[in-house]
């Protein structure tokens, strides 16, 4: 294990790899491996990039890569599908899509796919992140598909959350949920070469307009942030919304610089430690509920499990009754 420790800290690309196959398959690898990683880390720009299906994240994310390549960047690209409990999968694609990226000396590309639970999922991509840290990438692209939660996830995972969207999904202000304005920092319509970009950008602008008195673009609530005794009164920032044709390089230098942008914010805004604060305090939280449920599925047997949930199935027990039993259990 040291070796390979000290090969991802000179940044070897096959120790890289062969980290994240153990990190993937144990709990327990992981955390070796984090625990020793951890304090090389704390300098990568970790960019969420989130949307629906087929709104082009893959094709942007490549170029996107190309670019922070170009300009002697290490880029690490991290594909995670929580939709889908089968490695590679839905994810081929990308990968076929990628190909021309896969032999680049300075992009390291990687996907990771559910394994059945959610949060599994969550804490080995952010130990995954913590490997690039260390191995000195100076940017990590996380690419999610769109599902809900795991939008959310990502963004408490980043430093920066770029949201994709393409005209024509639906080109009504109610389509685009809330929570996704909510998350985003960057808003991007690709597809820019299909009809109703400008409709898609007018609707966003209009929403991040609306948005900005309620404090959207920040992770935390305004109320939080005061009470943590920042100053944010005089820098903030207004989510920008960009249109590119990701399939033709179109508007990607424009996003690019606009990246940058947002990190130079959020350092002199005392944002960045905000959000660091935040990511650490969700990924211990994370941590923790699954070690309680593995200590919790330890100690109770499966069977007394399943003979409480039969019980509340039959309305001998309501949930919080059987709870309250397997919590007894538990404690004794
Ligand atoms: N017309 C058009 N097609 C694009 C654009 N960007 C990506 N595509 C295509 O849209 C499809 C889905 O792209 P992909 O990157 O896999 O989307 P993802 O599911 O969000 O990762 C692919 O066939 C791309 O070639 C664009 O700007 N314009
Ligand atoms: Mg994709």
């Amino acid at each position: 294990v040291n070796d390979l420790l000290v090969k991802i800290r000179n940044g070897s690309f096959r120790a890289i790899a062969r980290a994240i196959t153990q990190i993937e398959n144990s709990d327990d690898a992981a955390m070796a491996i984090v625990s020793k990683l951890y304090k090389d880390g704390g300098h990568a720009h970790i960019i969420g990039i989130t949307g629906p299906p087929g709104a082009g994240k893959s094709t942007l994310v490549n170029e996107l890569a190309q670019l922070f390549a170009a300009n002697g960047e290490m880029v690490a690209i991290v594909a995670v599908d929580p939709s889908s409990p089968f490695s590679g999968g839905a994810l081929l694609g990308d990968r076929v899509r990628m190909l021309d990226l896969s032999n680049h000396p300075r992009v390291f590309i990687r996907s990771m796919a559910s394994r059945g639970n959610l949060g599994g999922l969550a804490s080995a991509t952010a130990a995954v992140v913590h490997v690039f840290d260390a191995a000195h990438f100076d940017s990590i692209l996380v690419e999610t598909v769109g599902a809900g939660q795991a939008e959310v996830d990502i963004a408490n995972n980043a430093h920066s959350t770029l949201v994709i969207e393409a005209p024509g999904m639906g080109d009504d202000v109610q389509s685009i949920k809330a929570g996704i304005l909510e998350i985003a920092d960057i808003l991007v319509v690709n597809k820019a070469d299909r009809r109703g970009a400008m409709r898609t950008a007018k609707s966003l602008e209009m929403m991040v307009d609306m948005g900005q008195a309620i404090g959207f673009g920040h992770h935390m609530p305004l109320a939080l942030r005061k009470e943590m005794g920042e100053t944010l009164a005089s820098q903030t920032w207004r989510t920008p919304v960009l249109q590119t044709v990701a399939n033709k390089g179109e508007g990607i230098k424009e996003l690019y610089d606009v990246i940058g942008s947002h990190r130079r914010y959020l350092e002199s805004s005392g944002e960045w430690r905000a959000r660091e604060e935040n990511r650490s305090r969700r990924e211990m939280e994370r941590l923790l509920q699954e070690r309680f449920f593995a200590s919790f599925q330890d100690v109770v047997p499966e069977a007394v499990r399943t003979d409480l949930v039969k019980a509340v199935v039959r309305r001998e027990l309501d949930p919080y009754g059987a709870v309250n039993h397997l919590f007894e259990r538990y404690k004794r």
